[in-house]
């Protein structure tokens, strides 16, 4: 649940919400139910769910075969990435069972609440971009919730071109993503203006992955360049603040030529650890690891404690200065929402 205190207005503003959710779950169920019951619906079958609209979902049998289908009642947060057992319907079939996942991304809503985004993941690739300026610590946020749900990230640097520009820039994101390799984190860069992809092509091989980072860093451009059938709608940045517009709304699976599967997700404000706690954050920063439960003290915050390993490591170099400043400002955040 929300750690953050909702204010009288908001508060009202989440029931209301919730209220037409219950309606629209309500009709929702009536469609579904009255599929099932009807009779007419195809045989039982297998199926991998590719997107997701409101109350219905599309589901695919084989590649490129798809249907939409109602959502039975007692199936909760489906998302892109699932698979489902459903039924063909005309012209609408239902998802009669959700099977186990083997992986799931999700995020704090806005109201704190944590949400499904995809399902059945091998890689996160965490795009950033020189514009929009990446929020402070959005990669090392990304790095941890991919670090505690066990799904490798990747760190993928698009609009290079605009690199070309600003000798100033690229130096600073040079230092900005200098400390990742050594970390052991992949990272690409790319742009959709001078081509050149295969390293992209080449990541995404064999393999499901999910691009995820702030509105406007170019996600859906990159699903279009590298698959141009897609004709996925992007969207200019905002003249005035640099920002990304929301243009995405949906999370949508595409397969790619190499063997792999792309799913392309919608652009966030923020993105919050608030479902976690400060155990949880030091877990996902990997070079912590082998120098937590070291501390002298058990509940040390490593601040300034006398015999803190942490602050050790950092002195011995093993940290660096700034991904522990990462740590502190995630940890702050934290306990001030
Ligand atoms: N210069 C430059 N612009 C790019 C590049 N990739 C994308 N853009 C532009 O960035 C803007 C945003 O692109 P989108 O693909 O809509 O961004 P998105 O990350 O999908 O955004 P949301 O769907 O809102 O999350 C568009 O105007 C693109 O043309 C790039 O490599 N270089
Ligand atoms: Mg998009
Ligand atoms: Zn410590």
């Amino acid at each position: 649940m929300s750690k953050r205190k909702l204010s009288r207005q908001q508060a009202w503003r989440v029931e209301k919400i919730q209220r037409e959710r219950a309606k629209r779950a309500a009709r929702r169920d009536d469609a579904a139910e009255q599929a099932v019951t009807g009779g007419e619906l195809g045989p039982e079958q297998e199926g991998l769910v590719i997107a997701h609209y409101g109350t219905q979902v599309a589901v695919e049998s084989a590649p490129g075969v798809s249907q939409r289908c109602h959502i039975r009642a007692n199936i909760e947060g489906l998302v892109t990435g699932d698979r489902v057992v459903w039924c063909a319907g005309d012209p609408i079939g239902v998802v009669v069972a959700q099977l186990d996942r083997n992986s799931v991304l999700s995020r704090p809503d806005p109201q704190g609440k944590l949400k499904a985004v995809a399902a059945n993941i091998d890689q996160i690739f965490v795009v950033i971009a020189p514009y929009p300026e990446p929020h402070a610590n959005l990669v090392d946020r990304y790095l941890v919730a991919s670090e505690v749900v066990g799904i490798e990230p990747v760190i993928l640097v698009n609009k290079i071109d605009l690199l070309d520009e600003d000798p100033a820039l690229r130096e600073q994101v040079a230092r900005l993503m200098a400390i990742y390799p050594g970390l052991g984190y992949q990272v690409l860069y790319t742009s959709i203006k001078q081509g050149g992809l295969q390293a992209l092509h080449q990541a995404l091989r064999e393999r499901v992955s999910v691009f995820v980072g702030q509105s406007g860093v170019g996600k859906s451009s990159l699903v279009n360049a590298l698959l141009p059938q897609a004709q996925l709608r992007v969207g200019a940045l905002s003249e005035n603040t640099r920002k990304g517009t929301h243009t995405t709304t949906t999370a949508q699976l595409f397969h790619l030529d190499c063997g792999g599967s792309l799913i392309d997700s919608p652009g966030i404000r923020e993105f919050g650890l608030w479902h976690m706690d400060r155990l949880d954050v030091e877990q996902g920063f990997r070079e912590f690891r082998p120098h937590l439960g070291h501390c002298k003290f058990r509940d040390c915050r490593h601040e300034q404690e006398p015999g803190c390993a942490i602050m050790a490591a950092l002195e011995s170099s093993e940290i660096s200065q700034s991904r522990l400043d990462s740590y502190r400002h995630i940890v702050t955040s934290l306990e001030l929402a």
